[in-house]
């Protein structure tokens, strides 16, 4: 192989990344200093330039990382084109308020996403229609499965030719769901702990997986909280689309659509137009944001 060539950030542990390269061979490489004086970051899921150290050893260099399409900050990733976003229907019991701190933010970096609940065989047909009514006209794709039977031909296929992103909390069943699609990657699961009725974090890094069927996957730590950061208050209401229709007709210009009143979205939740768990949601994190400018 020549210096120089091309491949893409598997995972990076210890220091090392581990590059695979367009034979589909796997480098440990060390990333050049140039990255510290720039204070850029190699990160899973980039394209770089690399160089062979010891081609025997199968021991390299990142030399330069490529132009990026997107780079996630949690989880951190880059040139994701579609997330997969896990929740349990139960087991553990989701939160529909992390799920919706997931999409907000995921939509903010430009990243589409799949509400993917998993362990659909712990729940019943009620609970899945409900999941899939709170989200109906959020403008996000819902997809009900069992890990561990024939659904997973589904995501298989939904991921078809894309880099796509397993993220979630922990015990979810995003290696699960990653060992069925590329067996290969043998990851390891973990129970949920019966007393807590959560997961055990058994996923400790981000890596990616390339599947036979030619997508790349990656799977992630699965964490508990998520902050949306610095974003202002007034931008979260771009990532509930069923706003949409009545943005511009509440009372007051500036409503904020959490408790003014003549508010028009307030109005269309009180009609069933928008459901009432994703404009809980939607207040909660408003006020989250606005809370965090005072400190
Ligand atoms: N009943 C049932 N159990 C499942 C399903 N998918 C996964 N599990 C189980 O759920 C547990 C957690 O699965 P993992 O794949 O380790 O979950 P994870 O999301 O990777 O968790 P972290 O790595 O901790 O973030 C394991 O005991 C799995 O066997 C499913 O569809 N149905
Ligand atoms: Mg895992
Ligand atoms: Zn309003």
């Amino acid at each position: 192989m020549e210096a120089g060539s091309k491949g893409r950030i598997l995972k990076g542990i210890g220091g090392f990344y581990y590059v695979e390269t367009e034979a589909g061979e796997v480098f440990a490489c060390r990333a050049r200093g140039i990255f510290r004086k720039d204070g850029q970051k190699p990160l899973v899921g980039d394209y770089v330039r690399m160089g062979i150290v010891d081609a025997e050893k199968k021991e390299g260099s990142v030399d330069a990382l490529l132009p990026r399409e997107n780079a996630l900050i949690r989880p951190e990733a880059a040139n994701v084109e579609l997330a997969l976003l896990v929740f349990a229907c139960t087991s553990p019991e989701p939160s529909l308020l992390l799920l919706d701190r997931f999409l907000v933010m995921l939509r903010s970096q430009g990243v589409k996403c799949v509400l993917l609940f998993n362990k659909k065989d712990l729940t019943t047909a009620e609970r899945i229609s409900e999941f899939a009514g709170i989200y109906r006209n959020a403008d996000a794709e819902v997809c009900c499965i069992s890990a561990k039977s024939d659904d997973i031909e589904k995501i298989r296929e939904r991921i078809q030719g894309y880099t796509a992103l397993l993220a979630g909390p922990s015990g979810v069943g995003k290696s699960t769901i990653l060992n069925r699609l590329c067996p290969e990657a043998q990851a390891s699961t973990g129970e949920i702990s019966r007393k807590l009725g959560r997961g055990k974090h058994t996923t400790r890094h981000a890596e990616l997986f390339r599947t036979e069927a030619g997508s790349y996957l990656m799977d992630t730590p699965g964490f508990t909280a998520l902050s949306l950061g610095d974003m202002p208050e007034e931008e979260i209401r771009l990532y509930y689309p069923e706003f949409r229709p009545y943005e511009g007709k509440c009372r007051f210009r500036e409503c904020s659509h959490t408790h003014e009143p003549g508010c028009a979205v307030r109005e269309a939740v009180v009609q069933g137009r928008i459901h009432p768990v994703r404009h809980g949601n939607y207040a909660a994190l408003y006020e989250e944001q606005k809370q965090r400018k005072k400190y």
